[in-house]
């Protein structure tokens, strides 16, 4: 299956690679590697020059389509978490469709810049009734950018919750510093009815951890201290933030994450989740943005 935008263009530093029922998009460009797979819409890596990969993927990832690419950055939308109705998937139902690429550009700042697309359809009206465009500007240069966008298509105002759930490769999660989520309203999910907590200090993530972290606007970092690395996260229009690492008990209900991987990786989440809904008034669109960049320590 070729895409129609493989067939009609070719893009300097961009190669598509036609897998079972979707595409990868391989970026090579001066500052950076990369790879996103149109199944989820998800970016499966980052390295830029002389660095280790930004991004982790499981081994035993799953790329039929049966359930979202376990890794990268899967797109969490139109909800966060569990489904209101039973029998919806948990995180929305973007993360398992294939989108298409739009645009497709290499621009003179030696960057890549990728446009991805996802409509509404029949299977999503049966899911969530409303019309919708969703678009992702994923931009390959010295940090990595992204940008989802949005567009309420009805004529009524629609609620959404949203995220980037994305999987930060490190060496050690355990004892790792989270900076930035300080004053932030804390909500211990592996706590039943924990109640809503100012973090007063630093995270220190010790697995396993579910933590969400409303009204949260700021720069938070990812202190990667093996890896001699801070992962920085720059985020717009996004007021929450979400850790999350289950550890070496909770990872072996995981089918695609082996047992002792939970030693590889931590999600640190950046949208607007739980009480940071958004309400996107009728025609309306709403931008969401994260800017990941490295620095050594
Ligand atoms: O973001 C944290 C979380 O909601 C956890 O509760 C855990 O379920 C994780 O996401 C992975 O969810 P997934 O649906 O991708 O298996």
């Amino acid at each position: 299956m070729a895409s129609s935008y493989q067939e009609q263009f070719s893009v300097e530093g961009i190669q598509f690679k036609t897998q079972e029922g979707f595409e990868l998009i391989e970026i090579n460009n001066k500052f950076a590697k990369a790879t996103i797979a149109t199944l989820g819409g998800s970016v499966l890596s980052f390295i830029a020059k002389g660095q280790k990969d930004l991004l982790w993927v499981s081994d035993t990832a799953v790329y039929d389509g049966s359930k979202p690419i376990r890794g990268g950055v899967p797109i969490c939308w139109p909800w966060f978490g569990a489904a209101k109705q039973p029998g919806l998937p948990a995180h929305g139902f973007v993360r398992n469709m294939v989108w298409k690429v739009e645009k497709a550009a290499h621009l003179d700042t030696g960057e890549t810049r990728i446009l991805l697309v996802c409509e509404s359809n029949e299977a999503t009206l049966a899911q969530w009734p409303y019309e919708f465009n969703l678009k992702l500007c994923v931009e390959v240069g010295k940090s990595l950018t992204l940008t989802l966008f949005t567009a309420n298509l009805t004529d009524e105002a629609i609620d959404i919750t949203e995220a980037f759930h994305t999987y930060f490769a490190v060496a050690n999660p355990v004892g790792m510093q989270i900076k930035g989520l300080e004053g932030s309203t804390h909500l211990d999910k592996l706590v039943e009815d924990a109640p809503a907590e100012t973090q007063a200090d630093m995270v220190v993530l010790n697995p396993a951890k579910d933590s969400v972290y409303l009204n949260q606007t700021g720069t938070v970092s990812l202190v990667d201290a093996d890896n001699n690395r801070e992962i920085i996260i720059q985020k717009r229009n996004s007021h929450s933030s979400v850790v999350w690492n289950p550890g070496p008990e909770i990872v072996k209900g995981f089918a695609d994450i082996d047992d002792q991987a939970w030693l590889e990786f931590a999600c640190v989440e950046s949208g607007n989740v739980l009480d940071d809904f958004v309400t996107l008034p009728a025609k309306a669109e709403h931008m969401l943005s994260v800017q990941y960049s490295v620095k050594p320590l």
